[in-house]
């Protein structure tokens, strides 16, 4: 494929760590008028930079230099010209693969092998694919002479903290629009590296803008009435404020939020190839994934079977630094979302679910939980119904494929689900009946530029990627 690049160093100067970084306005990095964020290695809780942050008067002053360069070059520039910058930055994004992946990493927790593997690659892919839609974008059957929406306010999470920057800001420059974008508090680092590519592409000041702060920012910028188009990924608590917000202001929203996946599993599924899916399903970077398969559902004849296969490869996994290119699961994003876990966790062996965690041997610092199994659990319990957004699986049984397609869709989300089985015909039976954006067939957790990514209900609405994903950044 055109996005591989050469694997990542282990060392971590190759992060090319700044003592401080300021936010990215208008093509400058300067200090934010908010109180600076103190950023810190979920592995080793060692400081690694102070973060300049954002107040409401750098919100203004950002989303003005987005508007500026909207209405003076960026909306003016022919899709041809768009795209080759697009190409510049999917290509500078593998060119310092490495430097941000090692970042990415001391960062968010993650494994390096994920973040040199998965994110980056697929964050540049996301700019390649993009960048061959900027020019045939009237030749595409959006409709008569398709414009830009405007500026885009987009309010992005700490699990995949480049990839989501990739997934808004790519198809958002494609179409013509200029954007503003807040990342997550914990995780800024990247999506300032990303500012400093961007001035290496040579792109024109104020098209693209980078905001650190809380959550005060992003309600801030959400709320500027500057902003057309607003995109955000994160909980769906705050995906319901952010609704409450915009609604009557004419600003388009769409919407990514929260999941509890089923991974439906039927007796003629291939157990050894299931057994992977559901491993990567959700302790993939953590279980930090939205459409992370935190349900797995078996039918009951294979269960005990599959269990004990799956008990057996979740103790193989090597759980620790996520420098160390041969570790499985990394830290947990922050002390907030581990205390969460242990919480959720908690819950489910009082509601009365049987607990097995991986004997594996943790840190003494640092954030880390220990890949966690759920058996006998019932749809009532909390660890069955809600986000639990760590290394955490429930195992519920079914007995017919009805009731498999009943369990599964009794939750009010709906992004993804999976399904095992050696049938075809079961496959897209199952398929057409659960209610989620993606469903995958005999694999998980597999993502395309080229794929729409979305959900129904509580997971929101709107797609990103592909086609389907430019709508959103398009008036017709
Ligand atoms: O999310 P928040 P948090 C789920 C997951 C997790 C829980 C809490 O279950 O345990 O949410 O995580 C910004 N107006 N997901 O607290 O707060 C915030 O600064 C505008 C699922 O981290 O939603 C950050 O940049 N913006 C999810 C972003 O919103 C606001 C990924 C997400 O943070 C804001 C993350 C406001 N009022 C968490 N308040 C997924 N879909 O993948 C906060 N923010």
């Amino acid at each position: 494929t055109p996005w591989e690049y050469e694997p990542a160093p282990e060392s971590p100067d190759l992060a090319r760590l700044e003592p401080s970084y300021r936010m990215f306005v208008d093509g400058e990095f300067i200090a934010g008028g908010g109180e600076p964020i103190k950023s810190i290695n979920p592995a080793t809780e060692e400081h690694l930079a102070d973060v300049s942050t954002a107040d409401e008067s750098d919100v203004d002053t950002a989303v003005t230099a987005a508007r500026t360069a909207f209405d003076q070059v960026w909306s003016k520039l022919p899709g041809a010209e768009r795209a080759k910058y697009l190409f510049r930055i999917a290509r500078l994004i593998q060119e310092r693969g490495r430097e941000l992946a090692v970042l990415e990493t001391l960062d968010n927790g993650k494994p390096i092998r994920e973040s040199r593997d998965a994110d980056i690659p697929t964050a540049a892919a996301h700019f390649f694919h993009h960048a061959g839609w900027a020019d045939k974008l009237d030749h595409a059957g959006f409709g008569p002479d398709p414009r830009p929406v405007g500026v885009a306010g987009q309010v992005i999470p700490w699990n995949f903290p480049l990839l989501m920057l990739a997934w808004k800001i790519a198809p958002a420059l494609a179409c013509g629009n200029t954007v503003v974008l807040k990342p997550a508090e914990t995780t800024p680092l990247s999506a300032l590296v990303f500012a400093d590519l961007c001035r290496q592409a040579g792109l024109p000041a104020g098209v693209v803008n980078v905001l650190p702060g809380a959550g005060e920012v992003g309600a801030a910028l959400v709320a500027h009435p500057g902003i057309d188009k607003v995109a955000f990924t994160g909980s769906t608590e705050v995906g319901k404020q952010i609704q409450r917000t915009v609604a009557g202001s004419g600003k388009r929203l769409t919407l990514e939020l929260g999941g509890k996946a089923a991974n439906v599993v039927f007796d003629d599924a291939p157990l050894d190839q299931a057994v992977e899916g559901i491993v990567n399903g959700i302790f993939f970077n953590q279980g930090h994934v939205c459409c992370a398969g935190s349900r797995l559902l078996v039918q009951e004849s294979v269960a005990e079977e599959l269990e004990e296969r799956l008990r057996a490869r979740v103790a193989a996994l090597r759980v620790g630094d996520p420098l160390d290119k041969n570790t499985d699961v990394g830290a947990i994003n922050s002390a907030e979302q581990l205390a969460e876990i242990r919480d959720l966790a908690a819950s489910g062996e009082s509601e009365g679910a049987q607990r097995w965690s991986s004997p594996c041997e943790l840190p003494e610092r640092g954030f880390f939980f220990a890949p966690t199994v759920f058996s006998e659990v019932q749809q009532s319990m909390r660890i069955a119904r809600e986000e639990i957004f760590g290394p955490v699986l429930s195992v519920l049984t079914f007995r017919t494929p009805e009731e498999a397609i009943a369990k599964a869709n009794n939750t009010p989300y709906g992004l993804s689900a999976g399904v095992w089985s050696e049938k075809g015909s079961r496959i897209l039976w199952a398929s057409q009946r659960l209610r989620a954006g993606v469903v995958w067939a005999n694999t998980f957790n597999r993502f395309d530029p080229a794929a729409p990514f979305g959900g129904y209900q509580e997971s929101g609405f709107g797609r990103e990627g592909g086609r389907a994903g430019l709508e959103a950044y398009l008036d017709v």
